[in-house]
């Protein structure tokens, strides 16, 4: 693992005190960056005091992804097609529900759909290729004509071609394209963009690999390691989109750890996508034990990682989520 990084600390919507960068290219301003380093204390800099390469990569703006400029903040509306997902599992089996659910959530404020055919909650078990392949393309097919983008969620190289065949347009792999070695190298040939999610071992068994010395560091430098290996397998820096993995292999504090210095992934030089919708540790943290009932601990943190510059937001409550993106930016830009 290195032994410095950098955190830009975002100044308040308006504020542009002389030598300010642009975050990722985007709205949001930085003067200042926390050098961080392994069992050490946070120290505080100018930006100025910036190594070129964490400049460059901080400041950069992103690429548009599946034709999605990311100059402000994205909603990936979630449409699981599983009768087993911790949240929406069993609604939207039949083809015909999925289509009214996706174009629903389109009408809300979504501005891609993404379907999942295999539940990843904590435990969950493999689902093979074939039942994956059977609940998603015709779901995919049957949105495809909604005309927004769709993002296929898998870690298998078979669900994925059966998924672009039928129009999918973004790969979200909750592996980090490292469960099925097939599935970079489709990518690659492909050319359509991918998420690279951290995680540890698989869903069943991820919550054993939960210990870590500094969760932020060590899951920044993982990611980090594999988005390198990702890009060396022939899928450039300009089509991966970054996921800390909230949940993953990981523990509702070590969520709220990572949560809280959410800045520091945009030294990936890739736009962030985050996923903490209804997530367990909205339910520990907001006293809400049904998944349904955690809309509003899930848009409150939605909101703080956009004010860290978090691009994409996947979520299970579009409006609700919308609504709140739509009253922060009335406000910042009223400044
Ligand atoms: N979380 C889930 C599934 N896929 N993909 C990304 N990129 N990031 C995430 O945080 C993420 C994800 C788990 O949530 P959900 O799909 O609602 O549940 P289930 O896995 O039970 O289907």
């Amino acid at each position: 693992m290195d032994d410095v990084f950098y955190r830009p600390v975002p100044l308040p919507a308006g504020l542009m005190p002389c030598g300010a960068l642009p975050l990722a290219g985007g709205p949001i301003q930085f003067d200042r960056v926390e050098e961080l380093r392994p069992g050490g204390r946070a120290r505080l800099l100018p930006a100025t005091a910036l190594p070129e390469a964490w400049r460059d990569r901080l400041c950069a703006p992103r690429p548009a992804i599946a034709g999605l400029t990311l100059d402000r903040g994205r909603i990936m509306g979630i449409l699981n097609v599983t009768p087993d997902s911790f949240s929406d599992g069993g609604q939207y089996l039949d083809p015909a529900a999925a289509r009214h659910h996706a174009a629903r959530m389109l009408t809300e404020g979504a501005d891609l759909v993404d379907i999942g055919g295999e539940s990843t909650r904590p435990g969950a078990a493999e689902v093979p290729p074939e039942e994956e392949i059977h609940r998603t393309a015709p779901v995919i097919a049957a949105i495809a004509g909604l005309g927004a983008p769709i993002s296929i969620d898998t870690r298998k190289a078979a669900v994925a071609h059966a998924a672009i065949e039928a129009g999918a347009g973004l790969i979200n792999d909750v592996s980090g394209l490292a469960h099925d070695p097939a599935l970079a190298p489709l990518v690659a040939d492909s050319g359509l963009p991918v998420c690279v999610m951290h995680m540890r071992g698989t869903p069943a068994d991820m919550q054993d690999h939960a210990a870590y010395e500094d969760v932020l560091l060590e899951v920044y430098a993982e990611l980090d390691a594999r988005i390198a290996s990702v890009e060396a397998q022939g899928i450039p820096r300009a089509c991966i989109l970054a996921d800390p993995g909230i949940g993953f292999a990981k523990t509702g504090a070590q969520n709220l750890a990572i949560l809280n210095r959410l800045s520091l992934f945009h030294g990936l030089g890739c736009p962030i996508l985050l996923g903490v919708s209804r997530k367990r540790f909205i339910g520990t943290y907001g006293g809400a034990e049904v998944a349904a009932e955690r809309v509003h601990g899930s848009v409150a943190v939605a909101l703080g990682a956009l004010d860290q510059g978090v691009q994409m937001l996947r979520v299970h409550d579009v409006a609700a989520t919308r609504q709140a993106m739509n009253l922060r930016e009335a406000v910042r830009a009223a400044y």
